[in-house]
């Protein structure tokens, strides 16, 4: 188990950027569309069972919620997009402040994408990564409740969003698939956390 996952306790949550915990060190955003699993695969990735609030009613992380690795790390869980039902004003003030967190953040090192496999790369994905692209931060696409697909069909998804990614974008862009309720793709996962967060691997 990797401990600096593990260790991870609620910080802060946070309507705008300005009341944001200090701009200090690094941190990771896990971003995607309402209900995809971002606050699961948080609660996965970080071995606790209830760190991120998780509920089956798209829309419920409206904050930007902050969770602590240690002094210098972060991991954020952004509220989700398109659930339409929120008023159009909503939608505007959710653009409005993920764009600022996007390009005024310092810490904020890379993007944890979260699609769901059986929606991979809707509009409101694709204009994430174009983001990303533009404000030069890393990304990372976890193809997540991969329980829900066979492997092969799973494989089959992976390869397809990875060819379509790498034909469209200019900067490469990383896939992984993942499982909160199967707890599978966690290590891929912690892999890429550990390079954007500069973690020392030790020579075994
Ligand atoms: N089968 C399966 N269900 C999952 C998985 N991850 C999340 N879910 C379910 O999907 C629903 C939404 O999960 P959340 O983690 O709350 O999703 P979210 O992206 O944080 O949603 P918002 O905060 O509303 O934007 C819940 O019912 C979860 O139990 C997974 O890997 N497999
Ligand atoms: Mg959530």
């Amino acid at each position: 188990m990797n401990s600096l996952y593990h260790q991870a306790s609620f910080l802060a949550s946070a309507s705008r950027l300005n009341n944001a915990p200090s701009d200090i060190g690094l941190e990771v955003a896990f971003s995607g569309r309402s209900n995809a699993g971002k606050s699961s695969a948080i609660n996965t990735i970080t071995q606790q069972k209830s760190l991120a609030r998780v509920s089956k009613t798209p829309g419920r992380t409206q904050l930007l919620n902050f969770f602590q690795l240690d002094e210098e790390r972060r991991l954020v869980d952004l509220p989700g997009y398109g659930y339409a039902k929120v008023p159009e004003g909503m939608h505007k003030s959710w653009g409005s402040m993920i764009e600022s967190y996007l390009s005024q953040r310092s810490a904020l090192k890379g993007v944890f994408l979260i699609m769901d496999i059986r929606h991979p790369l809707t509009d409101f994905d694709q204009r994430m990564i174009e983001w990303c692209q533009h404000f030069d931060l890393a990304l990372h696409v976890l193809l997540t409740k991969s329980d829900k697909l066979s492997r092969g069909a799973g494989m089959d998804i992976l390869k397809k969003v990875r060819g379509t990614l790498s034909a469209r974008y200019a900067q490469p862009v990383t896939v992984s698939l993942f499982s909160s309720l199967k707890r599978s793709g966690i290590e891929e996962a912690h892999q890429v956390l550990d390079g954007w967060f500069e973690v020392q691997i030790k020579a075994p």
